[in-house]
């Protein structure tokens, strides 16, 4: 086994047992480059991927002003979606599945076609056949959410499960809805999609291109988080969480220990 397989099996165990690990930059890691971590990440969801849980799509993550503050890493960067990863829209979750868990606010893009490479991002529309309210559920696998890029690039970004709300047709103008996400129904997190690079298409065609260089260009059926509208909130026992977005409604789970 040479490191990467290491560091792949290191982060896909830390995934499956909801164990924190310490940084593996801090742990005999700390010559990888941003490629060895894609490299880690590939080959630890590879691993998944042959326990049987299929890929269907991708996150983005580090679009928005908020989430860069408030992680302090400033490079766009994604994950690979698998079918495990799906909470559905008003289930639940148990705490005891992950390590430190947080919610985020997001939009998902849902492909009719595939996209590849460098598109615009009329092109981007144009392979989107719907649209979604969606929350992310992120669990950095690191001891105290704290991570370099090369860390957190190579825990598949942080991603460990998301939530999708009612589909649209994309002829919506998504650019700027307003967004509030709750906890029994208070409100914690209040934003807009505007935040996510001033228009969410534009993790879209980020995200295309990302893939295909990658070796692994969107697929049509493929879903596509386009990162969080704002920071991250940590989840609690008995949360109920909502996330209401303007003109596409509302997505929610519960939380139990
Ligand atoms: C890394 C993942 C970032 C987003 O939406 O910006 C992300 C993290 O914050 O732990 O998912
Ligand atoms: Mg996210």
């Amino acid at each position: 086994m040479n490191k990467i397989q290491r560091f792949a099996a290191i982060v896909d165990d830390a995934a499956r047992q909801a164990q924190a690990i310490s940084q593996i930059t801090q742990s005999g890691g700390a010559k990888l480059s941003v490629e060895d971590a894609y490299e880690i990440q590939r080959q630890s969801i590879e691993r998944r991927v042959k326990r049987g849980a299929h890929r269907v799509g991708m996150k983005m993550g580090f679009t928005s002003r908020a989430k860069i503050i408030q992680m302090g890493v400033s490079d766009m960067l994604w994950g690979r979606l698998t079918v495990d990863m799906v909470v559905e829209d008003g289930g639940s979750i148990s705490l005891a599945n992950f390590v430190h868990p947080r919610v985020e606010p997001e939009i998902v893009f849902l492909l009719k076609k595939d996209l590849v490479g460098t598109v615009t991002p009329l092109q981007a529309l144009d392979a989107v056949e719907a649209i979604a309210p969606a929350m992310e559920i992120i669990d950095s696998r690191y001891e105290n959410f704290k991570f370099t890029l090369v860390d957190v690039v190579a825990d598949n970004s942080s991603s460990s499960g998301f939530v999708t709300g009612p589909w649209h047709r994309p002829d919506i103008d998504f650019s700027n809805l307003g967004l509030v996400l709750s906890f029994n129904g208070q409100p914690r997190l209040i934003g807009s999609t505007a935040a996510i690079l001033g228009h969410p298409i534009r993790s879209l065609v980020s995200a295309a291109r990302f893939a295909q260089e990658a070796g692994e260009p969107l697929k049509a059926g493929w879903m596509v988080m386009a990162g969080g509208a704002t920071a991250a909130e940590p989840l609690v026992a008995g949360a109920h969480v909502e996330m209401e977005m303007q003109t596409l409604g509302r997505v929610a789970f519960s939380v139990t220990a």
